[in-house]
Formats: C-alpha cells, structure tokens, sequence
C-alpha cells in the first residue's frame, strides 16, 4: 500500500493542466450555446479559471486511479464537482455572507461583475454540474452519481454547513458541534470526490465503505488545517489573508480546541485517511500522497 518514490507534484502538474483543459473547453460549450448570455458566461469563466488547486477533481481522479480506472474517465465527473466548488467560493464571497473583496488573489466575482451577476454565476455553475455529470459518467451510474452529488452539495451537506455558520450564535459550541459543522460545509464534498472516483473506477463494496472513510477524514482534516492556518496567521501556506474569523467570530476548531489539540486531531485524521485505504493496491498512492501532504501542513 504505501507509496513512497510516488511523484505527487508531477502527478498534480500533470493532471491539473488537463483539468483546466478540460473546464475550458466545458465553456466553449457553453459559449456556443447561444441561450447562455456573453455577460454571465464571462462572470462563470472569471471564477472557474481563476487558478484554483483543483484539489477535488485530482481526488475524484485519484480515486478512479486507486480502483485500478484510468484518470481520463473521471475528468467530466472532476470538473463537475469543481464547477460545484467555484459556485460555493463565489457565494461564499458574496457581501451577504463573508463579504470578500479577493479571492485567489483577484477582486471577487461580485467586485469584479456586480453582485446579482455573481449570484447568478453561481447558480450557473452549480446547476451546469449537474448537467455536465450527468453524461460523464457512464449510464449505469448516472443516478447515482447525480445523487451523491446533490446530497453532498445540498441542505444536509454544504449548504447545510454553511447555514450553521451563518445563523447568529453567541454561544462557543462544542467540539464536537464544530466538527459536525465541518463534515458537511467542507468534508462532504471530499467525500463526494472519492465516491464518485469510485463509481467510475468500478469500486467494489468494501472500496466504496474505505473510500467514504478517506474522504471523510481528509475533508474534515481539510477544513481544521485552513482553519489552524488561519488562526496562526500563515497567509503565504493558506494563499490567502488571515484575521477574518477572528473579525467575524468564527468558532473554528482551533478557537474551540487550542492549537494543540487541533494539530493532534489533523495528524490523526490523515492517519486515518491513509488507513481506510487497505483494501486497496499501490494504485492509492495518489490519495495517500495527497493525505500526507495536508499533514506536512500543519
Ligand atoms: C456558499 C453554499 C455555500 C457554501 C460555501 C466552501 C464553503 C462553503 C466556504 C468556503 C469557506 C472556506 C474558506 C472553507 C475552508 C476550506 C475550503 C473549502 C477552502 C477553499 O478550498 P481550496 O483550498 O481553494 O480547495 P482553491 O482556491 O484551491 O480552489
């Protein structure tokens, strides 16, 4: 199972190109579809290729890899899941909730295109996944993958979570409220990413149960690293500004735990990501890697 001469900056070069490739061309598409407006097309494009890690798409891939698939069938389904990312940055950023004038180190999309055009960036980019998915995974697991989807990305899932952090709360919450907080704002879609890596891969039952165990582990590791980072101040790691939560009042895990707790409790999880992958072969060197690599972070 361990994966030590495997290449993880020249497998994330690789395939990152392609994926930003690939999420191009998903806008030609649509730019040839003369129903989507020039105006929110250029607002859809400013986000999706703004330069994000594409972290969720190289998970989707990584998993299809781990089964033993090749990575070519899973960049559809990869990018899907991006589009499902760049839409909760850009809602994310909107005045109404964390009310942020960069992201990725440019004007948002509601600086840089007026706020309603964001917002319906967003909607674009959101509902566009689901269409694009729809016909990038084969037939047989269509629904299935649509519906993972849906529910990770929907009111029990992200949006959940992200309800919670909006909704006025004095009170510090507890540990174990935080991250539940986190399992559905943030892990949800990691866990979502590897499911459906999955599904393309031809993941057996037990594959299925190890890879929804690796997502959900590394997600909420995921989240409590941002936050540790954030917390300590480590805008260059983060590749953002820091200071908001403490401004807004966030209760982050290492607000709630102690710095040290929440380091133990990220160094952990990631062991527990890499664990989950026992019945699989060498071919889970990418997730692994990339397990390790958010350990190296904190
Ligand atoms: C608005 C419905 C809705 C949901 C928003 C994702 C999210 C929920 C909020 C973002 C808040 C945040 C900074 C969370 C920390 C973890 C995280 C998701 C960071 C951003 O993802 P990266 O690191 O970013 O993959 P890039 O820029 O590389 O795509």
């Amino acid at each position: 199972m361990p994966a030590p001469g495997f290449d993880l900056d020249g497998y994330r070069k690789r395939w990152q190109t392609e994926i930003d490739a690939s999420l191009e061309q998903m806008l030609a598409h649509l730019a040839a579809d003369r129903g989507c407006p020039s105006a929110l097309l250029a607002a859809m494009r400013y986000s999706l290729l703004s330069g994000g890690k594409r972290l969720r798409p190289l998970i989707v891939l990584a998993a299809t890899r781990a089964c033993g698939g090749q990575e070519q069938a899973a960049l559809g389904a990869g990018c899907a899941l991006e589009m499902i990312h760049a839409y909760s940055l850009i809602h994310d950023d909107l005045p109404a909730m964390d009310d942020d004038d960069f992201r990725r180190g440019q004007p948002t999309c509601h600086r840089a295109h007026g706020e309603a055009m964001a917002i319906l960036a967003g909607d674009g980019l959101l509902t566009h996944a689901f269409e694009l998915l729809s016909h990038s995974v084969p037939e047989a697991v269509a629904a299935r993958a649509l519906s993972l989807l849906a529910r990770a990305a929907g009111p029990a899932g992200m949006v959940g979570g992200q309800a919670d952090d909006v909704a006025e709360n004095q009170q510090m919450p507890s540990l174990a409220e935080v991250e539940f907080n986190h399992q559905r704002k943030t892990a949800a879609l990691f866990a979502a990413a590897v499911a459906l890596g999955g599904l393309i891969g031809g993941a057996g039952r037990d594959q299925a149960a190890a890879l929804d165990d690796y997502g959900q582990a590394f997600g909420l590791a995921y989240q409590i690293t941002d936050d540790l980072l954030a917390y300590q101040g480590d805008a260059e790691t983060l590749g953002r500004p820091t200071g908001s939560d403490e401004i807004q009042d966030r209760k982050t895990h290492p607000r709630v735990a102690g710095l040290a707790r929440s380091r133990q409790r990220t160094l952990s999880l990631v062991e527990d990501a890499i664990l989950a992958l026992r019945p699989f072969s060498e071919k889970a060197d990418a997730l692994i890697a990339l397990a390790k690599l958010l350990a190296s972070r904190v």
